[in-house]
């Protein structure tokens, strides 16, 4: 299993663009292409529904030796062994989410400034989000922070992973690697590409380019 720490490019099946019957060969895709890790995110469905599309992908992800995590439901994560959970800001507590996901699952917590990187370091986050960076389809109420504080949240927390998010795309990309981002979460520009494999075989390509 790749670990957390070898992960720079982190994709999302997200079934707000993709349809449950669709879900199977875009993952495939993204595995095809090189993912790094990979989260199911369904902002409507319900516990049983994660569980049953969760424990679809899990084989395709296991086979590729990549971490899922499951976007919002700790304890689908616990139930299908899923390798971890992601939380937001209103989510609880990360200790609720580490219970409920089991023992050695990865917990992840969104953050949309530094100070609230700062806390979900400081509570224990395996990982952290960080943005929305630039303006986002996939989370339309959110307002961009920019790529200023990429650096400073980098240079307060230098051994969790940080994964920046939000509106960034291959005409943007190395803008955010050299604002100083080592990872990032790109969602619709690789779920909407016509060749998704493709598409992720050329970030992972410019993200290798960035030591
Ligand atoms: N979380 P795209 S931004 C799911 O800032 C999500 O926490 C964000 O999608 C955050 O790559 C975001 O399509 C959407 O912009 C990312």
């Amino acid at each position: 299993m790749r670990a957390l720490a070898d992960c720079r490019l982190y994709g999302i099946l997200d079934t707000g663009y993709i349809a449950p019957r669709q879900a199977i060969s875009v993952v495939q895709a993204m595995l095809d292409g090189g993912i790094d890790i990979l989260q199911l995110r369904s902002k409507a469905a319900s516990h049983d529904q994660m569980v049953s599309l969760g424990e679809k992908i899990l084989p395709l992800t296991r086979a590729a030796g990549i971490p899922l995590i499951i976007n919002d439901h700790p304890a689908v994560t616990g139930e299908i062994e899923a390798e971890g959970v992601h939380i937001g800001q209103d989510d609880g507590s990360l200790e609720e989410a580490r219970l409920l996901a089991g023992d050695g699952a990865i917990v992840g917590r969104s953050t949309h400034s530094v100070a609230q990187a700062r806390a979900a370091v400081a509570e224990g986050a395996d990982y952290i989000g960080f943005g929305p960076l630039f303006a986002t389809p996939t989370k339309p109420d959110y307002t961009p922070i920019g790529t200023a504080d990429i650096r400073v949240v980098h240079e307060e927390n230098p051994t969790v992973p940080i994964f920046c998010i939000g509106g960034i795309k291959p005409g943007n990309l190395a803008e955010v690697l050299a604002a100083g981002a080592l990872r990032v979460v790109i969602v619709s520009a690789i779920l909407q590409a016509p060749d998704v494999a493709s598409m992720v075989a050329g970030l992972k390509k410019t993200l290798a380019g960035t030591p």
